[in-house]
C-alpha cells in the first residue's frame, strides 16, 4: 500500500469561522446582522476610549481606527483588514450603505478579548460533538472526523448519502459546469477512487456540524476536507464564506503543485524561504521533483522524508485532543513616545499584564483545572525586527509574584544594553499541569480509602523548555501533580477497576512523586527567540508527535 493509500483512511476537516470578531459583535446585537460591519483595534493613541464589553459606546460609527475584522457584506464595497475607518466608511457610502463600527472591548489599558474567547469555546462544543478537535486559533480548529465517516458509510451500505447544503459544498478537481459537487456526488458505484467514499461520509457529518454552529449559535464557518490536516486547512479559505471543500486524492497534484513553497502550513516563514533559496525553487511541484538524496543534503534526513511527504501532499500528523489553548498570554505594544525606558515604567505596566493573567489564570484554573508551571516574558526593542522571550519557573499566579519575577528578567535583560527602548512586551503562561479544584476530576473517582489521611500535596512537575514535546517524565510529573495521594492510600478495587493503559500511567506517576527515575529536567529555562512566543518550527518533531497519553486524555475528560 502507498503513503497516499495509507492516508486515505482518514478524514481530516479544517474548520474556520467567517469573519470572527465581526460576527461575535453580529451575535451581541442582532440589529448589526446583514450590515457592513467592521471590528475597530484598540488604539490608545488614536480616537479611541476604553469601554467594557456591554458599553454601548463600542459602538462607535465615526471611528478612524483601524479595522481587524469585516463582515462579508462590508467587503463587497472593497473595505478590508487594516483600512482606518475613514477610507472604509467612504467606501459604503459610495454604495449608499452605513459602515458599522465596534471597537474591541478594553480592560487593563489594553484590548481584552474575553468576548471572542467565550464564544470560540461555545462554537468548539459544537464542533467536537462528533469527534476528537484541537483546537488551532481562536476561530479555527482540526477534526478527525474518520471514525464518524466509516459509521455513515456503514450505516449507509457504502454509498455515501449527499450533505447538506450540497450547493455550498465544492469538490477540488470537479468543475461547476459539468456539474460540481452534485455530478462526485452521483457517480456511479465504480467511479468512487480510493478513499472517495469516507472522504464524502466524512464532508456529510462536516456539513452537520456546520449547520449546527449557525442554528445554535448564529455563526457560520468555512471548512477543508481531506485526507489530512495540510491539505484540509489549504482549502478551508478557498471557498468563503459558508462553504466547504473537499479534496479526493486525484485533485492533490493540480492543487498542491502550482503553490508557492510557502503556502505550505510549517513553511511559511523562515525555514521554507531558507529552503526555496538553498534548492533554487518555487513552488511545490518543484519540492516535488527534488530528489531525496539533495533534500537530505540541505535539511537532514528526518526533515527530508517529511518535506517530500508534505509536496505529494501526504501528512500523517494526528489531530490532538486540545479544546484549550496551550498558553494563556496578553501583551502590548509601545510605540513612538510610549516606548518604555525606564524600569519604573516596565513595572507599571508588567503589574498591568500581570493582573490580566492572574484574572485569566483564576477564570482558566475554575474552568479547566490547570494551572501554568512556565512564564515566558517577549521583549520587542527598538533597532531590532526579531523579538526576545526569557523564561522562569511560574511560582504563584498572582499578579505581583508574576510581575516582580517578569521584572528580574528584564533587569537581567537591560543590564548590558545601554539606551535600551522597549516597543513590545508580552506574558505567556504555559506548561499546564492539571490542578484539581475537586469538582470533576479522576480525584473524585480515586478516593483515598476509608481512614487514612491524604498524603501532603506532591512536589511541583519538573519543568520544560518552551515548545518541548512532553516526554515521558513531564506526563508522570503532571499526573503526579494531578493526584495528591500515596500510592498505598489509593483503594486497590477503584485502582483495578480502571482501563490499563490508565492503570499503567497512574503508576509511573506515582513513580514520579516517589522522587524515581522518572523524575528530571531543567529546572528553569532561558530561551531567546525571535518572532512569537511558542513559534518555534521543527518541522522533524511536529511531524512525530504523539498523541496524548491515556491517563491524560482521562484527566482531562470533564463529568457532567
Ligand atoms: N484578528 C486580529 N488581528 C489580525 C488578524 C485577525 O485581531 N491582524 C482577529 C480578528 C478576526 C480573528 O482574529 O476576526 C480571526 O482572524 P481571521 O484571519 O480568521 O479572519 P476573519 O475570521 O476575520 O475572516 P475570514 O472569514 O477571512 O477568516
Amino acid at each position: 500500500m502507498s503513503l497516499e493509500e495509507a492516508q486515505a483512511g482518514r478524514v481530516i476537516a479544517h474548520i474556520d469561522l467567517d469573519a470572527f470578531y465581526a460576527a461575535v459583535e453580529v451575535h451581541r446585537a442582532p440589529k448589526l446582522r446583514n450590515q457592513p460591519l467592521g471590528v475597530v483595534q484598540y488604539n490608545p493613541l488614536g480616537d479611541l476610549q476604553s469601554f467594557g464589553p456591554d458599553d454601548p459606546h463600542r459602538h462607535m460609527n465615526s471611528s478612524n481606527g483601524s479595522l481587524i475584522a469585516v463582515s462579508y457584506e462590508a467587503r463587497k464595497y472593497g473595505v478590508k483588514r487594516n483600512m482606518r475607518g475613514n477610507e472604509a466608511r467612504q467606501l459604503c457610502a459610495q454604495a449608499g450603505m452605513e459602515l458599522q463600527l465596534v471597537q474591541v472591548p478594553t480592560s487593563h489599558g489594553k484590548a481584552d478579548l474575553t468576548l471572542y474567547r467565550q464564544m470560540s469555546k461555545q462554537v468548539m462544543d459544537v464542533l467536537s460533538r462528533l469527534s476528537i478537535c484541537e483546537r488551532a486559533s481562536i476561530d479555527e480548529c482540526y477534526l478527525d472526523i474518520s471514525a464518524e465517516a466509516a459509521r455513515r458509510l456503514a450505516a449507509a451500505s457504502g454509498h455515501p448519502q449527499p450533505p447538506v447544503n450540497a450547493d455550498r459544498i465544492h469538490v477540488a478537481g470537479q468543475v461547476q459546469a459539468e456539474g460540481g459537487a452534485s455530478a462526485w456526488w452521483a457517480r456511479p458505484t465504480e467511479a468512487w477512487g480510493c478513499g472517495e467514499r469516507l472522504l464524502a461520509a466524512g464532508a456529510a457529518a462536516v456539513a452537520d456540524l456546520r449547520a449546527a454552529v449557525h442554528s445554535e449559535l448564529g455563526f457560520t464557518t468555512s471548512a477543508g476536507i481531506a485526507h489530512n490536516k495540510i491539505l484540509a486547512k489549504l482549502v478551508s479559505g478557498l471557498h468563503k464564506p459558508a462553504q466547504q471543500t473537499v479534496v479526493p486524492l486525484a485533485a492533490v497534484p493540480a492543487l498542491l503543485f502550482p503553490l508557492p513553497v510557502g503556502r505550505l502550513r510549517q513553511l511559511g516563514g523562515k525555514f521554507g524561504d531558507q529552503l526555496t533559496r538553498d534548492l533554487g525553487i518555487a513552488t511545490v511541484g518543484e519540492l516535488a521533483s527534488v530528489p531525496l538524496a539533495r533534500l537530505e543534503a540541505a535539511v537532514g534526513e528526518a526533515d527530508a522524508q517529511w518535506l517530500s511527504q508534505l509536496a505529494r501532499g501526504i501528512d500523517l500528523e494526528e489531530v490532538k485532543e486540545r479544546r484549550l489553548p496551550q498558553s494563556i498570554s496578553c501583551g502590548k505594544t509601545f510605540r513612538g513616545p510610549t516606548q518604555l525606558r525606564t524600569l519604573a515604567g516596565v513595572n507599571k505596566w508588567l503589574v498591568e499584564l500581570g493582573k490580566e493573567l492572574e484574572e485569566r489564570l483564576a477564570a482558566d484554573r475554575a474552568a479547566n483545572e490547570r494551572t501554568p508551571q512556565l512564564l515566558t516574558l517577549g521583549l520587542n526593542h527598538s533597532g531590532a525586527a526579531a523579538g526576545v522571550s526569557r523564561s522562569c519557573a511560574l511560582r504563584k499566579p498572582t499578579a505581583a509574584v508574576i510581575a516582580a519575577d517578569a521584572l528580574a528578567l528584564v533587569k537581567r535583560w537591560v543590564a548590558d544594553r545601554p539606551g535600551w527602548a522597549i516597543t513590545g512586551m508580552s506574558l505567556a503562561s504555559s506548561n499546564f499541569t492539571a490542578a484539581p479544584t475537586g469538582a470533576s476530576t479522576i480525584t473524585r473517582f480515586l478516593q483515598p480509602r476509608v481512614g487514612t489521611r491524604g498524603a501532603p500535596a506532591s512536589p511541583p512537575p519538573p519543568m520544560q523548555p518552551p515548545g518541548a514535546a512532553p516526554g515521558r517524565g513531564a506526563l508522570a510529573g503532571r499526573l503526579s501533580a494531578a493526584l495528591p495521594y500515596n500510592e498505598q492510600d489509593l483503594d486497590p478495587e477503584a485502582l483495578a477497576a480502571l482501563p490499563p493503559d490508565i492503570q499503567r500511567e497512574l503508576r509511573l506517576a506515582f513513580m514520579a512523586s516517589r522522587g524515581g527515575p522518572l523524575r528530571g529536567g531543567p529546572a528553569v529555562t532561558a530561551g531567546s527567540a525571535g518572532g512569537r512566543l511558542g513559534a518555534g518550527r521543527a518541522p522533524a518533531k511536529r511531524a512525530r508527535a504523539a498523541a496524548p497519553g491515556a491517563m491524560e486524555r482521562f484527566l482531562t475528560r470533564r463529568t457532567g
